[in-house]
């Protein structure tokens, strides 16, 4: 086998947080006038909350905002994602990601969480995936946002694993160019797959299985 490690994103790949975080930043936009639409939107996937309120207010014509209004707003639009997020139970973890979770943890792989996201752990525990992995890095503990490699180097550290010997699964293009950058090879889906973002394009997450299998 020519990996030791897989390094999986969480949002867009182990469940679909997508049209949360939409509706949470459109219902943020709405009330300070801002326009805001689903092309936008497919910006914010896989960099953090601050660089996404950054791309959500390049339509903002208003008086300037301080620090801590922008603050403010990056909290409004969490409170509102977090809500929906509470609704979240172990029946949004798709059959075919756990079993094929399963299948590569009995062959031997450690699997590791790769996320830009501060409520991972939140996100894991209502799925039911509270304790599954081997490691967890997410935004909670790196500095730098994907396209930045920081999140995946992280995770392959805490697991022991040499970068050059884990895949990255991803759904957005930045997150399939910081696994790149990590010296990592990359398995696509979604977004990044229709992107030809990775060594390998996926229609289904199961092809994983004969991916980390040669
Ligand atoms: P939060 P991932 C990313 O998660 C999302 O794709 C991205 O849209 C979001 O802005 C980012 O997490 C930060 O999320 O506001 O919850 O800290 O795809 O890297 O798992
Ligand atoms: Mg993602």
């Amino acid at each position: 086998m020519q990996f030791d490690a897989i390094l999986f994103d969480l949002d867009g790949v182990i469940c679909s947080t997508d049209e949360y975080h939409y509706r949470a930043w459109k219902a943020m936009a709405d009330s300070i006038g801002v326009p805001f639409d689903r092309t936008i939107n497919n910006r914010l996937r896989g960099v953090s909350r601050m660089v996404c309120l950054d791309i959500v207010l390049e339509k903002y014509h208003g008086p300037a905002l301080s620090a801590e209004e922008k603050l403010a707003l990056a909290e409004k639009k969490n409170d509102l994602y977090r809500t929906s997020l509470k609704e979240m139970s172990p029946a949004d973890l798709p059959a075919e990601v756990r079993e094929t979770l399963d299948t590569l943890r009995a062959m031997g792989l450690k699997l590791a969480i790769g996320s830009s996201s501060k409520n991972t752990p939140f996100i894991l525990e209502r799925i039911g995936l509270g304790d599954y992995f081997d490691a967890v890095s997410d935004g909670n503990n790196i500095t730098h946002s994907k396209p930045d490699p920081e999140v995946f180097l992280k995770a392959a550290e805490m697991v022991g694993a040499d970068p050059a010997r884990c895949l990255v699964v991803e759904d957005a293009v930045s997150g399939a160019e910081a696994g790149h950058a990590g010296g990592m090879k990359v398995a696509c889906v979604g977004d990044a797959a229709a992107n030809h973002a990775g060594d390998w394009n996926m229609k289904s997450i199961r092809e994983l299985i004969e991916i980390a299998g040669a």
